[in-house]
């Protein structure tokens, strides 16, 4: 028996901006380590609630909103359900996906904030901040550009010059003007409410510095170390800006919470959601002294995850603190940082859109690297390179040629008998104890690029130990000792299978199909057993081999996206105005049914000009669009786009492709396209009339 000293485990993953589509690196860096905990702890049967969510608030969307006309509303709407759409798609297993900007966040952040605030933790103090006064509101820094004090950009940010890339502050801007008017902003006093941090430095010296000095991460346990070492200050946790959770408190007109006060605590309202959905108390995972919380993110949320938000936490008094803060290191790709807004990532959508069916391949690869102790590296040919001599090679011709073998000697028929659930051989036995040992170390301890070598190191073992057997020889001479040794690699693959379902869950079920095992999951404590007369199903190709065509077209793929953000493309334009049509009766409009969707994915159409394939999510559900707007728009700058689409035509093929509907867009006079989108709140579904 195992003694264990958590009953509960709370999985968090950072919340991600709704600001913008996520790329791979994210995904490394967070979500899939945070999956593969999630997923090796149910295995162990343990009690587990896996939150995460969108970050919906602060500046980040305040700012994208503006760079879209559109408003902080819909760009949630938009990245919310493209970013939870890909997490889906790529089976990252949160128990539930939220976002802040629902009520019961607010209540919840509210809530918190009255509480530190009754305790009086809170330091109020005043400020001078730049004001609008046409539009009567305080000017959040992004909302004020001015003239580079550097490099003498006229149009440079409250934060940050984008031309020479100098971190500023409004006040160092030469000629400031606000966004909103364009008049020069004033100074005026204002009032925060600030955490003092610098009250809680002796406090986490303690927890962190003295307490998890060998058991967190170097690099987490260092940043930390220099933050507090550099003495720490009190933090505003309000700021003055009309998109966010409203400060409860008299006085406080005109002011939000801090993203980084309300964020965190998302983890918290998204856990009471779940059990909302499913019935559970959420209380225990986030207040007895027996649940684990373990915070998985990138190294730029480090201070968050391991200082300000434990010290709110501890403030509030009623709390479990993080165990763990397993916080990775960056990802970089073929040479240089990723970066969305440079055109130089692969977006996560952008992956599913040319790889569907190869989920495991990027899952596999990403944890191969997983920046764990330091930066790693993407490139489109280690990929192809570890999927061929990796996945192929080693796990796949395992599988392969076990199940080949055992269809053509014995027609797939596991003859047995109930003694022969385990390995017969002894040294394989003693391997494979010892590399289950290992394995649930690795886990224990956050190194899933060792833990997934070790289920490698599985397919190995048994590759040798087919190779050692020949059964293909031995069936001549010794059937039974052929028989024997197959036996024994059917069960070392059932072993793999098991413990390959945290890494790659998709494969993990085709081989337990393949093996005719009908269960959705295996626990590690589980008998790999086979009844008697056991029929095994045909073998199915786990893996294919990525051919240089394909690794080609993708590096080229990242280097025009680059180059096309950089230089961005002129519209062709055909001026006609279209003349007015005949009346319908009212009938005639009310029989069409329109809906508000967001398009989910979008591609060319091969072989023509006009044509994009796109994947709609209806509210309805999700379907195939064929529309000709290809000459307008790229495909990847219009996924998580809300249309309006006639849901409710006759489906009709279009290049030998279903096209259920159609997406109505706005032409003017000089032939330019835009979509018909709906304004604020509008979710997949309504209805247009
Ligand atoms: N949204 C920053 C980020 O996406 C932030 C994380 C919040 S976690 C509570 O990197
Ligand atoms: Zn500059």
């Amino acid at each position: 028996m195992e003694t264990q000293k958590y009953k509960r485990y709370t999985i968090t993953a950072a919340l991600p901006y709704a600001n913008g589509p996520k790329h791979i690196g994210h995904l490394a860096g967070a979500y899939i380590p945070a999956d593969l905990y999630a997923r090796y702890l149910r295995l162990k049967r343990r009690d587990v609630v896996f939150v995460c969510g969108s970050d919906e608030h602060g500046t980040a969307i305040a700012n994208q909103a503006m760079k879209e006309h559109t408003t902080p509303r819909a760009i949630i709407d938009k990245y919310h359900e493209l970013i939870k759409y890909c997490f889906g798609k790529l089976n990252i297993s949160f128990d539930i996906y939220h976002r802040t900007s629902e009520p019961i966040h607010h209540e919840t952040a509210q809530e918190f904030f009255i509480n530190l605030n009754d305790k009086g933790i809170f330091t109020e103090q005043e400020s001078e901040q730049y004001f609008d006064e046409q539009a009567g509101v305080f000017l959040a820094d992004r909302y004020i550009i001015g003239t580079c004090p550097v490099c003498g950009n006229e149009n440079a940010y409250g934060d940050q010059c984008e031309k020479c890339g100098t971190s500023l502050s409004p006040e160092e801007l030469i000629e400031p003007r606000s966004t909103l008017s364009g008049n020069k902003p004033v100074l005026r006093p204002t009032k925060h409410w600030y955490l003092p941090l610098d009250k809680y430095e002796n406090w986490l010296r303690e927890w962190i510095l003295e307490g998890h000095a060998t058991d967190w991460k170097t690099n987490v346990y260092g940043q930390c170390k220099s933050w507090i070492d550099g003495g720490l200050h009190p933090r505003a946790v309000t700021r003055d800006l009309d998109w966010g959770i409203k400060v409860p408190v008299p006085g406080a007109d005109g002011k939000v919470l801090y993203v980084w006060f309300d964020a965190p605590i998302g983890y918290i309202s998204a856990t009471k959601q779940w059990a909302i959905n499913t019935g559970n108390d959420w209380k225990p995972y986030w207040q007895d002294p027996d649940a684990k919380l373990v915070h998985f993110i990138g190294k730029d949320n480090i201070v968050f995850h391991c200082i300000v938000f434990p010290a709110m936490l501890k403030a509030h008094g009623e709390f479990v603190l993080p165990e763990n803060v397993p916080a990775n290191e960056f990802m970089n790709l073929e040479g240089d940082k990723m970066s969305t807004s440079r055109g130089w990532s692969i977006e996560m959508h952008e992956y599913l859109e040319d790889f569907p069916d190869k989920v495991d391949e990027l899952r596999y690869y990403l944890t191969a690297i997983a920046p764990e102790t330091s930066d790693s590296e993407f490139t489109w040919k280690d990929y192809q390179a570890r999927v061929n001599n990796e996945l192929v090679a080693i796990l796949g011709n395992l599988v392969n040629r076990v199940m080949i073998l055992m269809h053509k000697f014995f027609n797939g028929q596991v003859q047995t008998d109930a003694r022969e659930i385990t390995l017969t051989h002894e040294g394989l036995q003693t391997q494979l104890k010892q590399l289950y040992a290992d394995l649930e170390q690795s886990f224990e301890s956050y190194k899933f690029r060792q833990a997934q070598q070790i289920v490698m190191d599985m397919a190995r073992l048994g590759n040798r130990y087919l190779t050692e057997q020949e059964p293909w020889k031995t069936i001549k001479t010794n059937p039974e000792a052929a028989r024997k040794s197959l036996h024994n690699c059917l069960v070392l693959i059932g072993h793999i299978a098991t413990c390959l379902q945290p890494f790659l869950p998709g494969t993990a079920q085709k081989l337990l199909a393949m093996l005719n095992w009908p269960t959705d999951i295996i626990h590690f404590d589980q008998q790999i057993a086979f009844a008697n007369e056991h029929q095994l199903n045909a073998a199915s190709l786990l893996f294919e081999k990525l051919e240089d065509e394909v690794i080609e077209k993708q590096i080229q793929k990242l280097i025009n996206k680059k180059q096309a953000m950089e230089a961005p493309a002129i519209e062709v334009t055909t001026p006609t105005l279209m003349p007015a049509k005949e009346n319908i009766n009212y009938e005639q409009f009310a029989a069409m049914d329109i809906r508000i969707g967001t398009i989910l994915t979008a591609e060319k159409v091969a072989k023509t000009k006009k044509l994009l394939k796109l994947t709609i999510d209806t509210g309805l559900d999700q379907r195939t669009v064929v529309s000709g707007i290809a000459e307008h728009f790229e495909p990847d700058a219009i996924i998580g786009q809300q249309v309006s689409i006639l849901a409710n035509l006759e489906p009709r093929e279009i290049k030998g492709i279903l096209s259920q509907g159609m997406i109505l867009m706005a032409e003017n006079a000089e032939g330019k396209l835009s979509f018909v989108s709906p304004g604020e709140g509008m979710h997949n579904g309504s209805v247009v009339r």
